[in-house]
């Protein structure tokens, strides 16, 4: 069937018929106009310290420092003696969201003046969309995804999967040391304020986060997410957030990452309107000799001649499409109901419905309200 054609006369992928149960995530069913996509704004921010505690300011800002062009940081020093690696194992879900929100309500608009009610049809994770805007393409990675609709909006926290579950505890120890290399490439990149350095000397502490929170609407789905940034430009002149914030990356790829990893590196920072990365090169040994600039806006620009190439398109006209299709399903407002969402490449999208189950992640919302 052509799918396309189905499109424009209007039906969406879910409302289907054939697909009364799933969403499907075939590429070619979202090769429509782009969907509109708000400039994103930055409502707040906040940081999470060397010990993971939450504070409701910028104290973890970062400044970017140029690296010479031709540098040579070893990303292997300290992985022995200078890393405190946070838990993944500790399962946050949407707490630090929720506790910004909770911290922030006077500045939210409200529908309602006495209500507590947000303003906004979605709370995520912006790491969470980005899986979202890159499913057409996605060939080996599942997800699974849980809702709640509370107070009229939808609150979307991940939850891992099995196959994850046994990466991470089954990861070798090159592995776990490559993870270790993008986070001390930061360490060399950016400083602490803008009249110092980078210290290298110092301290890994995966723990410290300093995250931007973000309005903006895709097609009629408001949005709030948060996002870790890993630094600002030092310019106090510099564009207002998140213009002036910089994505780092390492890559082992000299000059162009493949397709694949640019489509994440794109969607990651395009969500939340961050419009540089900053990509280190790695040798084989794990010293980056080389880094370049890659702005967000040409990124689709750089891989358009390649062959059977990913669309900016068809990953937001899909990811709206999901939203769409949570919202139509998820429609029990009920803080202890849970629409499980999942996916395996190949598959539609599908859910199932928990009630308090081992998957309901709002805490005691009530109680966090009347703390305010
Ligand atoms: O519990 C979970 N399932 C998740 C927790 C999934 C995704 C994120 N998080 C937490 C992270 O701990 C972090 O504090 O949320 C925060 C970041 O959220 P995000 O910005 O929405 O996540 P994402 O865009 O996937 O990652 C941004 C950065 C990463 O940068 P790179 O350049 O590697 O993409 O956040 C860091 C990492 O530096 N990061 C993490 N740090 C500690 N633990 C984690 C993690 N599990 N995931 C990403
Ligand atoms: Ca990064």
């Amino acid at each position: 069937p052509n799918y396309h054609h189905q499109h424009q006369s209007g039906s969406t992928p879910w409302r289907n018929p054939l697909r009364s149960q799933g969403l499907s995530t075939r590429r070619e069913l979202y090769e429509r106009d782009f969907p509109v996509y708000k400039q994103p704004v930055e409502v707040g921010c906040f940081s999470l310290d060397s010990e993971r505690r939450f504070f409701n300011d910028s104290r973890q800002m970062r400044y970017y420092v140029e690296p010479d062009r031709n540098p040579h940081f070893d990303l292997k020093d300290g992985y022995k003696d200078r890393f405190v690696k946070r838990d993944d194992g500790e399962k946050e879900k949407l707490d630090h969201i929720l506790r910004w929100i909770v911290a922030n309500r006077s500045k939210l608009d409200s529908r309602e003046t006495t209500a507590s009610v947000l303003d906004v049809d979605f709370v995520t994770w912006r790491g969470h969309l980005t899986k979202l805007l890159t499913t057409p393409y996605e060939t080996r990675d599942s997800w699974l995804l849980a809702v709640t609709r509370f107070r009229g909006t939808l609150y979307i926290s991940e939850v891992e999967t099995e196959a994850a579950r046994r990466d991470r505890e089954n990861r070798t120890e090159r592995n776990a040391e490559m993870m270790y290399w993008g986070y001390k490439f930061e360490q060399y990149t950016f400083a602490d304020d803008i009249h110092s350095l980078p210290d290298p000397s110092g301290v890994v502490n995966t723990n410290e986060a300093f995250c931007t929170v973000v309005q903006t609407r895709l097609a009629d789905h408001r949005l709030l997410f948060s996002g870790e940034v890993d630094c600002r430009d030092k310019d106090p002149a510099a564009p207002a957030p998140p213009a002036c914030y910089v994505e780092l990356k390492t890559s082992a790829e000299i000059c162009t990452p493949k397709q694949f990893k640019l489509l994440k590196w794109w969607a990651q920072s395009f969500l939340p309107g961050v419009p540089r990365i900053v990509a280190g090169f790695r040798d084989h040994e794990g010293v980056v000799v080389s880094v370049e600039t890659f702005h967000i806006s040409k990124i689709s620009h750089l891989i358009k001649n390649e062959y059977n190439c990913w669309k900016p398109t068809v990953c937001m006209n899909f990811c709206s499409d999901f939203l769409s299709f949570v919202k139509h399903v998820a429609t029990e407002d009920n803080p202890s109901v849970v629409y499980l969402f999942s996916w395996e490449p190949h598959r539609d999208v599908t859910f199932s419905i928990h009630r308090d189950s081992q998957y309901s992640f709002l805490p005691h919302w009530e109680k966090m309200f009347e703390r305010l």
